[in-house]
């Protein structure tokens, strides 16, 4: 049914409310707003895919994908874009604050899901732990015992880029390891028995692990660079699982095969779904496909809340959950 309406039992003449509904957002949240708006539903967040029709119609948005601005742009009368994920580089917040469209995300809800993501990440990237599995598929295990990891939890310094919802989370598991822990914010975080760094690169001086949880953007690209890889050291580990463009991949790259560092795990790239070649080669990289949040209960519970925030702003005039550059403002 994509670019046509999804429900048309109901008419704008009925006084329906019409929403795009744009990307692989979950079923659910189609199910929950058919009943109450009319539907144009897309394969993605593509200006081009707008019909007259719909730019006519379309009062909101839930979308996963971002909403760049000649998206906006085609949508004159859209007053909320609802964007299922917690990080929301993807939406033009500028061309939407200009507009006055309140834009809303999905915070919380998945937390615990991404931290239990990066923790396996972490453990599969120090322990070579997929490395093992292919050694015991391809029927090497015959012929002698996995080698030995150079790499180790055990004495291991972690440092948290980005202590905030979800690096909380995953600096609460880490406890349980033993490891010791710190964290580079810009501000310090009350109330939290972590140690503060006051920059990224103290950070990466003071560690051996450093664990990637800031959102995109222009505050945070390439932050990770030559010089903080440098830093972590021979024995250092790299994990992201925040969004790619806050690691230079070449210098990743480089770094990696050179042995500047350890190993590094990725579950984000710049490109996305593109991965660069120099990343696949290697075999102290650990790479997934963006799957931190990715169980059917957690993009449930995201789905919950991004057609809560469009039922509630079409009933009652409010978001449920604004970016913080929105909150307040309607
Ligand atoms: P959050 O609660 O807003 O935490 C972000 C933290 O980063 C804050 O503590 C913030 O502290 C810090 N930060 C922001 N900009 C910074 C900068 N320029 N320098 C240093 N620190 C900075 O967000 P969250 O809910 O934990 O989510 C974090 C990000 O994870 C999301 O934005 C998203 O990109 C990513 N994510 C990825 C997946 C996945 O599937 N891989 C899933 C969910 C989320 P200060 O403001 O004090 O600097
Ligand atoms: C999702 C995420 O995969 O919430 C985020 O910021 O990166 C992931 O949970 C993504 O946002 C879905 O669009």
């Amino acid at each position: 049914m994509d670019g046509s309406m999804g429900n048309k039992s109901g008419s704008m003449a009925g006084g329906r409310v019409a929403l795009i509904v744009a990307g692989p957002v979950p079923q659910s949240v189609k199910v929950t707003l058919e009943p109450q708006f009319d539907l144009f539903v897309l394969p993605r967040p593509d200006a081009g895919l707008v019909t007259r029709e719909m730019a006519g119609a379309a009062r909101g948005a839930a979308v996963m994908g971002g909403a760049g601005a000649p998206f906006i742009a085609a949508l004159p009368r859209l007053e909320i874009i609802s964007s299922l994920g917690v990080g929301y580089d993807k939406v033009d917040i500028d061309v939407a604050l200009s507009q006055n469209i309140v834009v809303t995300y999905t915070p919380d809800v998945l937390n615990e899901e991404v931290a239990d993501a990066a923790i396996g990440l972490l453990l599969n990237t120090v322990r070579e732990l997929p490395r093992a599995e292919a050694f015991l598929r391809e029927g090497r295990w015959l012929e002698g015992a996995f080698p030995l990891t150079r790499g180790t939890l055990r004495g291991r310094k972690v440092g948290i880029y980005g202590l905030g919802r979800i690096g909380q989370a995953i600096a609460r598991r880490l406890e349980a390891f033993g490891v010791a822990i710190s964290y580079h914010n810009r501000k310090p975080v009350p109330d939290v028995p972590w140690h503060w760094e006051p920059t990224l690169l103290g950070l990466a001086h003071s560690v051996d692990t450093l664990v990637c949880v800031v959102p995109g953007g222009p505050g945070t690209a390439h932050a990770v660079n030559a010089e903080i890889l440098s830093a972590l050291g021979t024995n250092g580990v790299l994990i992201n699982i925040g969004r790619g463009s806050t690691v230079d991949e070449a210098a990743l790259a480089h770094a990696l095969r050179r042995g500047v560092i350890l190993a590094a795990g990725l579950d984000v790239f710049e490109h996305e779904p593109r991965v660069p070649a120099e990343l696949l080669d290697l075999p102290n990289a650990c790479l997934l496909p963006h799957v931190g949040s990715s169980t059917i209960h957690t993009r449930q519970l995201m789905g919950e809340l991004v057609a809560r925030n469009l039922v509630n702003w079409f009933s009652e005039g409010r978001a449920v959950t604004p970016i913080p550059e929105c909150a307040g403002s309607r």
